[in-house]
């Protein structure tokens, strides 16, 4: 698959549950700007038939190459990001995989429960990145539970396999040029923005500043029937400044992305 027609699906898909990314990007367009994707993010269930091992031979297939890893010890998680080996302006891709066995006893139950739904070889080709759930969805008890340990495990046993967040590259927005402005525009609008550690991740000395907005909401019924509003997606934004050697930093930072996690929380 292309990598246009990959990022055009993909963007149908997130768009649906996260109508704000689609306001929020006209509403640049009709600033007179042009918006260009600096990544998105993936998350699945690790020791699972969509672990981190087997989707990324997918990006391979697509021409990207993994580039950096990343643990986050407190959220239980890994993450590797991928480029575009030939094109440049290509997004990049953050693929993260919760480590379920580090989990209590009662969470790694209900995450088998989820992930023994999935067949072994469902992970065919690309379309595999816009198919949300794979599984029925949960109890609103074992939500419940997971949210309690994990918010990313409760996050995924809904949402399930789906962009979680396409991010406007500001080093392209030519209005805009400092993300405070960014974020000076988003919250006039009218939108919540993360919070955790202060609105902006990261400085100009660490070579990338980020901010995201609160995930949208949906409503989903849990399988005795119950109905909840629970966060969807988010929008991020993100400037990468030119490091000693000249060239833009075009990586991830732990400590940004461990607080950019939290854009779907519930709590
Ligand atoms: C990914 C969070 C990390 C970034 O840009 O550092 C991230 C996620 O929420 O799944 O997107
Ligand atoms: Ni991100």
């Amino acid at each position: 698959m292309q990598v246009n027609q990959f990022f055009d699906a993909l963007w149908d898909a997130y768009t649906d549950v996260t109508p704000q990314a689609h306001k929020i990007q006209t509403l640049f367009k009709q600033q007179g700007e042009t918006v260009i994707n600096d990544h998105v993010a993936f998350r699945t269930f690790g020791n699972s038939p969509i672990s981190l091992a087997k989707l990324e031979p997918l990006f391979e297939q697509m021409g990207y190459q993994a580039y950096g890893q990343f643990r986050f010890e407190n959220k239980h998680l890994k993450a590797r990001c991928y480029k575009h080996t030939e094109q440049a302006d290509a997004p990049k891709i953050f693929l993260s995989e919760l480590l379920t066995e580090e989990l209590t006893q009662d969470c790694q139950d209900i995450i088998n429960g989820l992930v023994a739904q999935i067949p072994a070889d469902v992970v065919k080709g690309p379309e595999i990145f816009w198919q949300k759930r794979l599984w029925d969805i949960p109890s609103l008890e074992d939500y419940l539970t997971l949210v309690e340990h994990s918010e990313y495990a409760a996050w995924l046993s809904t949402m399930g396999m789906q962009a979680n967040h396409f991010t406007v590259s500001i080093n392209h927005l030519e209005k805009f040029p400092t993300i405070e402005q960014v974020n000076e525009l988003i919250q006039s609008e009218g939108y919540a923005l993360n919070q955790t550690g202060g609105l902006i991740k990261g400085s100009p000395e660490s070579f990338l500043q980020q901010s995201s907005t609160m995930a949208d909401k949906v409503d989903v019924t849990f399988s005795g029937g119950e109905t909840r509003t629970i966060p969807s997606c988010f929008y991020e934004f993100a400037l990468r400044h030119k490091q000693p050697n000249g060239e833009l930093f075009d990586s991830f930072i732990e400590g940004n992305a461990d607080k950019i996690f939290d854009s779907t929380n519930t709590k």
